[in-house]
């Protein structure tokens, strides 16, 4: 009775060997551990050898398995969007759109289409930061029950080039340089720079890649576009041409560029965090998906061309039809398994969607199974879970690398008189590509209609709001002052001369080198161009709390019943608060309850909140205040156009931060019973009025 007692506390607990080392024994019932045979280990914490001190044996198989499993079980990261997140959810329909497609997953609202939806920066590797400035990945898979539609598009409608035969330049400019492999993650230096400057067909994505667009918020708060120009045909076989875009449900939101720089020290995973945290507390990200539909004779009256992915339609000529409704609400098992294996095509596309003839889109059609092939290593990779497809898919493909299903029989050709089973073609359901009529002579020509390429950087550029001027001119002055090259800067000074002065000048200005624009020729006149208000992300932001973090940095002490009147604002406005002290153990209120902190303060800097309160008790506000980690807090919360919330115990830690507290309407005094006003201003997202005063140059 005694040793079966033993036994079990022994099985709970672990058994400490001779060296010290712990050995959990596995309980009746549960699954042993095993090798990959299936045979039990009995000891997973010792190799065989001779005597305990003694040599090590080769013939420990049970080792040598579990090492060289460990040794392959890097693969090659993606060449481009190696880093990258993603979440399983559905997209449903809201009506049928039969007129415009006969894609069975848009025919009606009744249909949940189950999708996995990857986002990614493209230039850096798997481990660089969440918020380098960078295009976003936005890629979609729908398994749908005619196959998998793979919607593999953006944050940014453009793209840098036109044809695909430069993207191998292009992303060998922005990569580390092949000789020093520094900087990781970063397009400010001078092969980048030396590659666009000398493609002028980049100005328009350079100008999206320099706001704010390029330093998201959170992967929730992003747009989504599919860039090319598509088809759409209908069971008549009627065609129409379409453009893509994912509006999300939370508004489009950035942080600040010196706020971003912050936050990649600070919190590397900030977005993929902010995103898994969502999902886990049931706050789905959603997205609603529209098109832009149009027809030929349309896009032939058009003053640019369709099928040039630098160009994207204003809303004003071509307005959205929404489409229907995406949810992500299933964070992945397993990191390997799904993200890191999912391989998304944009030739996977289904009956009712096809293809135009942009010649960027044309030549991603070859890249991605190309790239797939050896990123994933068999021409299997359709088979692991997250690839294939959740409707029936049969064919004679047969054998490779990593073959996981077992075909039977023994016909593997078609056509076949031996198998009446054999799948066949069906020449009605199957996809049949839309008849363009094509004609033409063999050349290697960009086409003249692509020649125009500042008229709609331009367009951009005079659709922006003030703030988002500035920060645009912040972007290139930043990222050409890193380049040592003056030739390329004076070379961009030039391009965004063609795009509007005033903007060449101002970064001249930052650049101190007011006067020194090369002058370039554009190849066709820059046209005259109307604002167009969707381009902007702040004139169309919703004033909303939706989805933010309210950021606490509080003491032992804390005043119970503000911190009971946040947490009830927080959740009114459908936002989640942070409590931040100085150490990371619980505290106590001030009416003794203990409370259990979200992080500590040198741990949590105000760079990962949307707006912030400082709120020490009084007895220890001096305490606070002799942190600088605390007067950075306030600091910098001020400098990010944040709205902060104090308390009168919090005067000190401002006077050390030299924040007035009256400074403007964002520095907002508090209590629990005004919080009304600091949750009316936080909802502004920033103050931007505010900048001017901060940075001058
Ligand atoms: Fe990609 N791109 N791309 N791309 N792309 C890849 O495929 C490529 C382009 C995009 O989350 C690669 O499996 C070429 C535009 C996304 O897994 C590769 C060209 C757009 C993702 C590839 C482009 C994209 C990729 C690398 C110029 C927006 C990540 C790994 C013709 C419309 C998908 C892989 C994920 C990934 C090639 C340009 C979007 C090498 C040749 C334009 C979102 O095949």
């Amino acid at each position: 009775m005694a040793k079966k007692k033993a036994q079990k506390a022994a099985a709970e607990t672990g058994h400490w060997g001779e060296g010290g080392e712990l050995h959990q024994r596995s309980k009746k019932g549960d699954q042993p551990l095993t090798t990959n045979q299936g045979l039990v280990v009995a000891d997973d914490q010792n190799t065989l050898s001779v005597g305990p001190r003694g040599p090590q044996l080769l013939e420990d198989f049970i080792m040598r398995e579990k090492i060289t499993h460990f040794d392959h079980e890097r693969i090659p990261e993606r060449v481009v969007h190696a880093r990258g997140y993603a979440a399983h959810g559905y997209f449903q329909a809201y009506k049928s759109h039969a007129k415009l497609t006969k894609a069975a997953f848009l025919q009606d609202a009744e249909t949940k289409t189950p999708v996995f939806c990857r986002f990614s920066t493209v230039a850096g590797s798997a481990g660089s930061p969440d918020t380098a400035r960078d295009v976003r990945g936005f890629a979609v898979k729908f398994y749908t029950s005619e196959g998998n539609y793979d919607l593999v598009g953006n944050n940014m409608p453009v793209f840098f080039i036109q044809d695909a035969i430069k993207f191998p330049d292009l992303i060998h400019s922005v990569k580390p340089a092949p000789d020093r492999d520094f900087p990781q993650a970063q397009s400010a230096h001078d092969t980048f720079w030396d590659f666009v400057s000398l493609n002028p067909e980049s100005m328009h994505m350079l100008m999206w890649v320099m706001s704010d667009r390029a330093i998201p918020r959170s992967f929730r708060m992003m747009e989504g576009f599919g860039v090319h120009t598509f088809r759409m045909i209908n069971k008549k076989g009627e065609a129409q041409f379409v453009k893509f875009h994912w509006r999300p449900t939370l508004g489009t939101f950035s942080v600040i560029w010196d706020e971003a720089m912050k936050i990649s020290g600070a919190d590397p995973d900030f977005h993929r965090r902010d995103f898994w945290n969502a999902i886990e507390s049931g706050n789905y990200p959603e997205w609603e998906l529209s098109v832009q539909v149009f027809s030929e004779d349309q896009a032939n009256e058009f003053d640019f061309d369709v099928l040039d992915p630098t160009k994207l339609i204003p809303e004003e000529l071509v307005p959205l039809t929404p489409l229907g409704k995406m949810v992500l609400d299933r964070n992945v098992d397993n990191f390997f398994s799904e993200t890191e294996q999912v391989a998304f095509c944009p030739s996977h596309v289904v009956p009712g969607i096809d293809f135009s003839n942009d010649p960027l889109l044309q030549g991603r059609l070859f890249s991605y199974l190309d790239t797939q092939l050896s990123r994933l290593g068999s021409p299997n990779f359709h088979q692991i879970p997250v690839n294939k497809p959740k409707c029936p898919f049969a064919n004679f493909q047969r054998d490779g690398h990593m073959q996981m299903e077992v075909p039977t029989g023994r016909v593997a050709n078609e056509p076949n008189s031996l198998d009446d089973g054999s799948p066949r073609e069906d020449a009605m359901a199957g996809f049949n590509s839309y008849h363009a009529a094509e004609a033409g002579e063999k050349r290697r020509l960009r086409p003249e209609s692509f020649a125009d390429h500042y008229s709609q950087a331009r367009l951009f550029w005079i659709s922006m709001t003030e703030p988002e001027q500035r920060h645009i001119v912040g972007g290139f002055a930043f990222e050409l002052g890193k380049c040592n090259e003056a030739k390329i800067r004076t070379r961009m000074l030039g391009h965004l001369a063609n795009v509007d002065q005033s903007l060449s000048n101002r970064v001249a200005e930052k650049l101190g080198m007011s006067g020194q624009a090369d002058t370039i020729q554009p190849r066709v006149p820059v046209r005259d161009v109307q604002p167009s208000k969707p381009l902007s992300q702040y004139s169309v932001a919703p004033e909303s709390l939706q989805g933010k973090k309210i950021g606490l940095l509080t003491t032992d002490g804390i005043d119970a019943k503000l911190l009971d009147a946040i947490a009830i604002a927080a959740k009114k406005e459908g936002a989640t608060l942070a409590v931040i002290a100085p150490t990371r153990g619980a505290i106590h209120t001030s009416d003794g309850k203990e409370l259990a902190t979200d992080d500590f303060l040198a741990g949590a800097p105000s760079v990962l909140f949307d707006c912030v309160i400082v709120a020490p008790s009084a007895g220890h506000a001096e305490m606070l205040a002799g942190e600088a980690a605390a007067v950075n807090w306030v600091r910098d919360a001020f400098a990010h156009l944040k709205v902060i919330g104090f308390t009168d115990t919090a005067t000190g830690i401002f006077e050390k931060a030299s924040v007035a507290t009256d400074a403007d309407e964002g520095v907002i005094s508090i209590d629990s019973s005004t919080l009304s006003e600091f949750i009316k201003q936080a909802k502004r997202h920033r103050i931007w009025d505010r900048e001017p005063q901060l940075r001058t140059l």
